[in-house]
Parts: C-alpha cells; structure tokens; sequence
C-alpha cells in the first residue's frame, strides 16, 4: 500500500499509461466539458487545464474503466471483487490530523461557488452547473455516526445550493432526523478524492455503518481526515477541495429536469436548499468532475459497489454464488449477473430473488456458472443460448415496487425478469449431450507448452 490518500496517484497513473488527455485550449464550462467528456469516452481520462474563467484545472472521466478503477486500487479488473469482499468485512476508522493541504486555502462566507469551483453545465435541460463528485459527510443527529455518500450538488448562485437526494438514502434519513430536533443538518462536501474514499461511498451498507472505515480498509491505513473549519465534521485531509455547508429539510427547491443514469431527463421535484459557509482547498487544486447520466464513469463507480454488496449479501446465504457483475449496457445499476458453482436445484432462482430484495434497482439478474466470465457478454449470452430453457428457467414477477430511478416503472412499479442459464447436474459427462467438443487432453497441452514457449513477447 502507498501512503498516498489523494486524487493525485490515480491522475499519476491515467498520465503514465497514456490514458489521459491534457486539454490546453480554453474550453467553456458550459457544456464543452460535458461534450469533450463525452466525445473522449471511457478510455480517456480529461484534464482541462484552461477552464475560461476559472482558478483551477478540470479533471472528467478519470476513473472511467474497470482497469483504471481497478489499479487505483492495487488491483485488476479480475482481483477487485474478492479484495471488495474482503474489505467490506473489515474496516479500518479514519484518524484525525492537525494540518492538511485541503485547508491551504479558506474561504469564508460570503461566497460565491461558481466563482471559486469551475463547476460544469452538463446538459441542455437541466437548470444549472451540478458539483457531481462531492462526497458528502454528515452524522445522525441521533447516534452520532458517520455517514458518506455522493449527492448531486446544483448551483443556485452565491452560496446557495440545491442537494437532490433519493429518499431511500442514508443522508434523507439523517436529514429528516435533524428535521426532527428542528435543526439543519451541517455537512461537508471533499472534491477530488482518493478512489477508495469515492468508491466506498457507493457501497450499500447498513445506516450507521461509516463509509470511511471501509474506505481505510481499501488504502490499508486509515483515512486521515482534519477537523473542518465551520461546521462539526472531519474531512479528508488530502483531498482537492472541501465545502462546509448545512443542509436544510424546509427550504424546497424545485430542480427541474435533471438527469440519470439511464440518459434520461427525470423529474423528481423540489430539493433541499444548501447553505454554504465555507470552501477550503489545496493551493493548487484540480476540481474533480464525474459526467453525470449514461455515461462510463457514473455507471462503473455505482456498478462495482452494488456489485460487491450484492455478492456480500448473496454469499451469507447461499455459499455457491461466486461473483456479482453489474453489466455497463445495465448502466451498473438495472441488469446484474451472477455466477455460481454448480448451483443445486432452485437455488439460481433463490439468488436471483435475494439479489432483487437487497437492491431493489435490479430488474433483470441472469444466473451462470462457474465456468463463465460474468463481466463477458458474450460468454454470458453463450450460457443463456446453450444452457437456458425458457419455460423452465425464466421467470418475469410482474407489479414489484421499483426505485424512482426506475426508466419503465409504471406509478413505481416495474416487471422483474430471472434468467437461470446454468447446467444441470450431469451435463457435460462423457458421452452425453453436452460433452464439450475438444482434441484429446494430453495433446491440448503438450501443443499449449510448445506454443506458449515459442509465443512472441506482447511488443514484438
Ligand atoms: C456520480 C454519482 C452521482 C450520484 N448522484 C446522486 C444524487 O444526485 N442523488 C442521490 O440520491 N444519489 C446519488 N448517487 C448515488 C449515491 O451516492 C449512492 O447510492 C450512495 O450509496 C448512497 O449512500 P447513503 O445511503 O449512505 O446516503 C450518485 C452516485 C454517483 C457515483
Ligand atoms: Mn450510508
């Protein structure tokens, strides 16, 4: 483990293996970023270092493939679950520092946000600039713990913001308990964090469980966080930015149409106003952005967190499940797959309805074996093409109560589909129907050493 616990090691590693592209020309923060990020795709990280008009550069899309989430993390795409699983059964708490490079800089209200962050318009319709990779920490009012997660932040002017908060998340229910004592609920928003921290904050884990022990469990070291400045919170001390603010139940505003991850424009209504009393930041930050809506980075963060916790709840029931991926054409949240050693009878079904329960967003969950890649479509659609019979291994539950983030949902309710597309006990004996056509064994690997020994090194 490196002792680093900023943005900066994973900006380090995108520019040393090309994937980062350092735009120099002046670019608009008003959807110029949002296109270019969008243009570039998945593979390229952006760094916008002309922002027209702002303090600082723009990082997009810089963890935007399952290869560079992964080895920000010390992993690959193929060891990044089992170390998830690991951590989640762990935790390390975070410790306190007196100095951090996040509060090189202090700004005290009044403020302007849109004058210090150079916060991008993402979308035509959409009603402003959204702060989108703010990790907000609060405490419960009632118990005292800690609670982190990404909510997007839209800019009002000045040092008012408007929060759009799903209902079902930790943060309305500690919103709602500050409500309760007729107080607001002080926060405090880190842009431009560690992809531990920006990762553990989409994990679905219990209310009161602090998303920064598994964040230290991900880095091996715990999170160093520095008290804030404003309001009675600590915050990551090496983070890019920091705003201190308070979030208020009775102050609606209405958003508009805002986007989600499926690409589409939703309407949710009023949110919560914001009160900002303070930004802090690093005397040279990069202002962190994650282009919202269909796009890689958004779906993957949320996907490879859902998928984790999925497994997790998965395997204290039904020790068979091996892994959980969350498809990208599923945008990491509607569509799962999940494999399993050689699942006894029903038990795909059983997993495909804990899966469905623990995270109510899936709506179409495939089962398949041990032998199949699960993040491969090809080989998962394999499965369901030589192992699926409709009539016995496909089930719709119409009428389920579903998510409001839900594209087909019907008053909040949507059809859910299970596909079981597993062998059944004795398929691939020899002689049998489903004996895998090979030349002989001893020969497949006699030819495999030879050949492998001759192959040309990859650069050749
Ligand atoms: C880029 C990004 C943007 C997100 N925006 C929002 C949002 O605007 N509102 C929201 O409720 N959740 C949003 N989420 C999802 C939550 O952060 C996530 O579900 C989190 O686990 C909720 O945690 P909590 O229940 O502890 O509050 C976003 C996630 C990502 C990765
Ligand atoms: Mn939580």
């Amino acid at each position: 483990m490196t002792d680093d616990q900023s943005m900066r090691g994973a900006l380090g590693q995108a520019r040393r293996s090309g994937a980062l592209r350092v735009i120099e020309r002046p670019v608009d923060r008003r959807f110029e970023i949002a296109a270019a990020t969008s243009h570039a795709g998945a593979a390229t990280a952006l760094l916008f270092t002309s922002v027209i008009g702002a303090q600082m550069p723009v990082v997009t899309n810089l963890l935007g493939t399952r290869e560079r989430l992964a080895a920000a993390l010390g992993q690959t795409p193929a060891t990044l679950q089992a170390r998830l699983l690991a951590v989640l059964d762990g935790g390390i708490a975070p410790e306190l520092v007196a100095a951090a490079p996040v509060q090189q800089v202090v700004h005290l209200a009044p403020l302007d946000v849109g004058a210090i962050l150079p916060v991008p318009t993402w979308f035509e319709h959409e009603r402003g600039p959204y702060i989108t990779a703010g990790v907000i920490i609060a405490r419960d009012p009632d118990t005292g713990r800690r609670n982190v997660s990404i909510a997007r932040l839209l800019l009002l002017g000045g040092d008012r913001l408007m929060a759009g908060i799903a209902p079902t998340h930790h943060l309305s229910e500690l919103l709602r308990r500050s409500a309760a004592h007729g107080r607001p609920l002080e926060i405090a928003v880190a842009i431009g964090n560690h992809p531990a921290t920006l990762l553990a904050s989409q994990m679905y884990v219990e209310l009161g469980r602090d998303e920064l022990d598994i964040a230290g469990a991900l880095l091996g070291a715990p999170l160093r966080l520095v008290p804030a400045r404003t309001v009675d919170l600590a915050v990551p001390a090496e983070a890019e930015i920091v705003i201190e603010a308070t979030l208020h139940a009775d102050q609606p505003v209405e958003e508009g149409r805002v986007s989600e991850f499926p690409g589409f424009y939703v309407t949710y209504g009023a949110g919560h106003g914001v009160t900002v009393r303070a930004i802090t930041h690093r005397r040279d930050a990069i202002y962190q952005a994650i282009m919202p809506g269909y796009e890689p980075e958004h779906c993957l963060l949320g996907g490879t967190a859902i998928a984790a916790t999925t497994c997790r709840a998965l395997r204290r029931v039904i020790p068979a499940v091996r892994a959980v991926h969350l498809t990208d054409g599923g945008m990491g949240r509607l569509h799962a797959v999940i494999s399993m050693h050689q699942p006894r009878r029903g038990e795909g079904k059983r997993a495909i309805m804990l899966a469905m329960g623990h995270v109510n967003l899936l709506k179409w969950v495939t089962v398949v074996d041990d032998d199949i890649d699960p993040t491969n479509p090809q080989h998962v659609e394999w499965a369901v093409a030589a192992r699926m019979r409709a009539d016995r291994d496909l089930f719709v539950v119409p009428g389920v109560r579903a998510d409001r983030c839900e594209p087909q949902h019907d008053e909040l309710t949507v059809a859910k589909v299970g596909i079981v597309a597993t062998s059944q006990p004795g398929d691939g004996a020899a002689g049998g129907r489903f004996e895998r056509a090979l030349p002989p064994a001893a020969v497949r690997a006699r030819v495999a050493d030879w050949m492998d020994a001759a192959a040309p090194a990859p650069d050749a």
